[in-house]
């Protein structure tokens, strides 16, 4: 049966990016056009979106996901942090400055909202639907690991076990170019030098499943160059078993 599928709109807490605009990772399923992946038992693919604040993540994660669709594959949007959970409320209370935690707490609460949602990103992949990610466990390591006393290896080992993705999009700005894009906004780690730290432990993680792409173009430029990618990956899946982190 041909299906399409897109992501279901609706009400959400402030701020949650998979939600705070409406965006959510909840399947409809469309009847009508015809789905390349999953019809033939294939798992979907694991993308994840990469980079510093402002790099464009979240308008380049949401072009690739309607891409997608309407090129037939399904695919759905999810993002890190999920901000609509109760852990995800205690990560918006700090990233919003309403509460202080510990670094190494609120690194294991990033971590724990990412195990947390992997029942369901597992549903997806096995019912052949693309994910694509909007920040992940690349993001935990990156920036808690700019903090003063926190080491990359320490970091990582929350997260170890978690599927790796196939592809990672690393979106690529300097500080100065992510500000030209508007001002840092007010929630905790939007300052240029704590975002040059996070930059280059971005670039102590970047491995042979990642793709650095210059991301100082416009959006449709840049569209271009990651959907050319993108598509490749999904249909190139085929049989190949999902790795682990670390
Ligand atoms: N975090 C996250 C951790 O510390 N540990 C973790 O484990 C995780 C998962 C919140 C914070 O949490 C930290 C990292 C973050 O500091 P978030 O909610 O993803 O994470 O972050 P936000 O601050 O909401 O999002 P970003 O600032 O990262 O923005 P994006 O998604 O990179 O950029 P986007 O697409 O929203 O665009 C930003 C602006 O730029 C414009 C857009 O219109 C928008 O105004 N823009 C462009 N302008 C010019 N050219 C382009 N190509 C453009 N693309 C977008």
């Amino acid at each position: 049966m041909g299906a399409d599928c897109l992501i279901r709109k609706s009400e959400e807490s402030k701020g949650n990016k998979s939600g705070g605009d409406g965006w959510r990772g909840q399947l409809i399923i469309k009847e009508g056009k015809s789905n390349k992946s999953g019809s033939d038992g294939q798992r979907g693919a694991l993308i994840v979106v990469e980079g510093c604040d402002r790099t464009g993540k979240s308008t380049q994660a949401k072009k690739l996901v309607d891409y997608l669709s309407e090129n037939g594959r399904q695919a759905v949007l999810m993002c890190f942090p999920e901000r609509s959970t109760q852990i995800g409320g205690i990560i918006n209370g700090y990233l919003s400055k309403d509460c202080n935690l510990d670094d190494r707490a609120i690194h294991l609460l990033f971590s724990a909202n990412r195990w947390e949602q992997l029942p369901l990103i597992q549903l997806h992949l096995q019912a052949g639907i693309t994910v694509i990610i909007d920040r992940y466990a690349f993001s935990g390591v990156a920036f808690s690991a700019a903090k003063p006393g926190m080491s990359l290896e320490w970091c990582k080992g929350s997260d170890s076990g978690l599927p790796r993705p196939d592809l990672v999009l690393f979106l690529d700005l300097t500080p100065a170019q992510a500000e030209e894009r508007g001002d840092y906004g007010t929630e905790r780690y939007e300052t240029r030098q704590f975002q040059a730290r996070v930059r280059e432990n971005y670039h102590k993680l970047v491995d042979d499943y990642w793709k650095v792409i210059d991301a100082n173009r416009s959006i449709d430029e840049l569209h271009e160059v990651l959907r050319a990618i993108v598509i490749k990956t999904v249909d190139n899946v085929e049989d190949k078993e999902l790795g682990t982190l670390w």
